[in-house]
């Protein structure tokens, strides 16, 4: 019998007992160094379900040092959203295996995934298979930068809808509407809902998102898992 981590289950059924479940985006790069405690403290107190650890591009070589330094600072499950293949630890419980679907770069649809794919095979992690779709929420993201991709325009719904079908199709366990970290505008409420009608697999949104009242507005509007990051890094 082959036996893997599934550590999906521990946010699944948080999702599927509350009805959603609230991720934290950590980003282990050199800028956050001094605000570790501080940004995993704020996690703690705010309630959050699991930790996401990943960056666009990481400075130094201290990735797996801070990764250690929040597994041990945290009983969260810790969840590798990844800027690169590079960043596939033994250290994390589960990853979002990632298809940047949104964009027409093919290191991000099959070239990164074959690179990671032996690493995640011997550190025995069952990966999420996750369609990944890069929404334009008003500002350049880093996303958008290190990938080469240019995100969708929210205005145009049905392209969006057409993206969000080809990755359920395809076989994704989730979809990631992403405004990009530090996005000026979340995902649109209309355009969420629109979606949430036409798909069946749950959906994770992030990016832009700055207050209570936006989670509680996209949870009602139909997002099953909610990330944030920048609102932890600020004081
Ligand atoms: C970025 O969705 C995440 O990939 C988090 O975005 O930093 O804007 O919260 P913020």
């Amino acid at each position: 019998m082959k036996i893997c981590n599934n550590t999906y289950n521990i946010i699944s059924d948080v999702k599927d007992k509350l009805g959603y479940c609230k991720l934290a985006l950590i980003d282990p790069d050199t800028k956050n160094d001094d605000k570790l405690s501080m940004i995993l403290d704020k996690i703690h107190s705010s309630n959050f379900h699991g930790v996401l650890i990943g960056g666009s591009s990481i400075a130094d070589n201290k990735f797996e040092e801070r990764i250690q330094f929040i597994k041990e600072s945290t009983n969260l499950p810790l969840i590798l959203f990844p800027g690169s293949y590079q960043q596939i630890t033994k250290q994390i419980d589960t990853m979002l295996y990632l298809n940047l679907i949104s964009g027409r770069n093919p290191k991000y649809l099959i070239e990164e995934q074959v690179s990671g794919s032996i690493d995640v095979y011997n550190y025995n992690i069952n990966p999420i298979p996750t369609a990944y779709i890069l929404l334009d929420g008003g500002n350049e993201t880093s996303v958008s930068r290190v990938s080469q991709t240019v995100p969708l325009s929210m205005e145009n719904k049905k392209n969006i809808l057409s993206h969000a079908l080809a990755g359920q199709h395809l076989g994704n366990k989730l979809i990631y509407f992403d405004n990009g970290s530090g996005a000026n505008f979340k995902i649109e409420i209309e355009l969420l809902k629109y979606i949430n009608k036409h798909i069946t697999i749950p959906i994770i949104v992030g990016g832009g998102i700055k207050t209570n009242d936006d989670i509680t507005e996209l949870i009602d509007s139909g997002a099953s898992y909610i990330v944030v990051g920048t609102y932890f890094e600020n004081n």
